[in-house]
């Protein structure tokens, strides 16, 4: 059965910078879609509640399904785009190693981090153009 080309929904200034890193690092043919967030609201704009109601950069779309969730979309495209390349399989011995650097990321990780992120600006939230600006002024 023939597939889609995997479709990469990038916001700006976002996580979905990582999912270009992975399928570049993979080398496999994507199709890159750009979002640009509000300008006043720095929210995901409509285009990209098109493709998934949760509106969230990293978004894929691939054979007639849209993902989202950074975890999810490294897992699904390193085993069902890539064939297993820069995953890890579950007979091997790092598969639980595997399994917790994955989701540790965006589970506890992700929570702390953000948390430090914001509180590292003197810049009220309304004034900031992404989750990443208080850590670009330093
Ligand atoms: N845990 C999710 C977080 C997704 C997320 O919050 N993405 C942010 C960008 S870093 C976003 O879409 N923000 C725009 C919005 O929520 O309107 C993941 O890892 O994909």
């Amino acid at each position: 059965m023939e597939r889609d080309v995997l479709k990469v929904h990038h916001l700006s200034n976002s996580r979905s910078q990582r999912i270009l890193w992975l399928v570049e690092e993979l080398g496999v043919p994507y199709e890159l879609v750009k979002h640009m967030r509000d300008p006043v609201t720095v929210r995901s704009p409509p285009s990209l509640f098109k493709i998934h109601p949760l509106g969230k950069g990293p978004t894929i779309e691939h054979d007639g399904k849209a993902l989202t969730e950074s975890g999810a979309i490294i897992d699904y495209v390193t085993r069902r785009v890539a064939g297993g390349k820069l995953s890890v399989p579950e007979s091997s011995p790092e598969f639980a190693d595997y399994c917790f650097w994955l989701h540790y990321a965006e589970g506890s990780a992700s929570s702390s981090t953000q948390v430090m992120v914001m509180s590292a600006s003197d810049k009220p939230l309304s004034s900031r153009n992404s989750c990443f600006e208080s850590t670009s002024e330093r």
